[in-house]
């Protein structure tokens, strides 16, 4: 079975990477998932310039269907995933950033400009958890802004992690802002943002930052993630790769995201439910359905979901 797939002429020969914020934030979790070998690919946190502690705890919360989260950019900072990522590793990476500001993005753009890293950048646009930071690619004057800016002098294989949209009209705006940018890719959805759960028996929230509000996460958020895959692969230039991110919690929502569209898949909740074996049973059960329906190679159905 050829489960691999390509961004910017690199190849990934597993479709299946962690999600950003996920079994990341350290070099030793970031080999786990390298030496795996069902992973093709690996996503760091996304980096700040300065080390973060991120949001007081609880700030994660496994919920029956999912997951709400406000960590708040817990990570080790630029310098230790450049590091990382310049190091020669057997399967590609990506270095996830996020600015707190459109001056950080800059920033810490021109130091990757000015590194011998040659990878994949992505730039996280879509943090819903830094308190008093609005979401950047909810702002599509801004983007572009920002975009045309970095682009003026950035010359690396540059994505962007993107937060989910739920009006068609949004879809066409921030499509028409990203197809003016040689980008790599986007990566789609980032969680679902601020949404809040309520414990009955307690009367009580269940995370402690922003009064219980957090980014949403697994099994609740695929439909959101599979219609954002589907949008922006009907909408985006085709150079433009989609990395198909929400949701997966089985080898059929897999399956569904490479139908809508999606070149690689990321696994978030249900890594940090399942561990590591989660990509073994993914496999598996998206194998078994290829070779049911008769497909060799993710390229004999990707982006071709019918309508009625
Ligand atoms: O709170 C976070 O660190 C975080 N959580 C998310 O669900 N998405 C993010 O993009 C993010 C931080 C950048």
């Amino acid at each position: 079975m050829d489960l691999s797939g390509q961004i910017n002429g690199q190849q990934f020969e597993h479709l299946f990477l962690n999600a950003s914020g996920v079994h990341c934030q350290s070099t030793t979790e970031l080999d786990d998932l390298l030496n795996h070998p069902a992973v093709g690919g690996i996503v760091t946190k996304s980096a700040t310039l300065e080390k973060r502690d991120g949001n007081p705890a609880p700030r994660y919360y496994e919920l029956a269907d999912g997951s709400i989260n406000s960590m708040g950019l817990p990570n080790f900072g630029y310098d230790y995933y450049i590091d990382y990522v310049k190091q020669s590793h057997a399967k590609p990476t990506i270095l996830s950033v996020a600015g707190l500001s459109a001056a950080d993005d800059v920033q810490l753009l021109h130091q990757i400009q000015a590194s011998d890293y040659a990878g994949l950048t992505e730039l996280n646009l879509s943090c819903p958890n830094v308190i008093g930071k609005p979401q950047m690619a909810y702002d599509y004057a801004g983007t572009e802004a920002l975009l045309k800016e970095i682009f003026a002098f950035f010359k690396k294989p540059l994505g962007v992690k993107l937060p989910p949209y739920f009006d068609l009209v949004h879809f066409d705006q921030i499509a028409a802002v990203l197809n003016q940018f040689p980008l790599t890719h986007v990566n789609t959805i980032n969680s679902v943002g601020n949404g809040l759960w309520v414990d009955v028996a307690s009367e009580s929230v269940v995370i402690k930052p922003k009064g219980g509000f957090g980014g949403l996460g697994g099994r609740m958020v695929l439909l959101t993630a599979l219609a954002n895959v589907r949008a922006l692969r009907q909408r985006l230039n085709d150079s433009i790769k989609i990395i198909g991110t929400g949701g997966v919690k089985t080898g059929a929502d897999v399956f569904a995201h490479i139908l809508c569209g999606a070149e690689l898949v990321s696994v978030g909740t249900q890594l940090q439910v399942e561990g590591l074996s989660v990509y073994d049973r993914l496999t598996t059960e998206l194998s078994r359905i290829m070779a049911d329906k008769g497909y060799h190679s993710l390229s004999d159905f990707r982006g071709k979901l019918k309508t009625i």
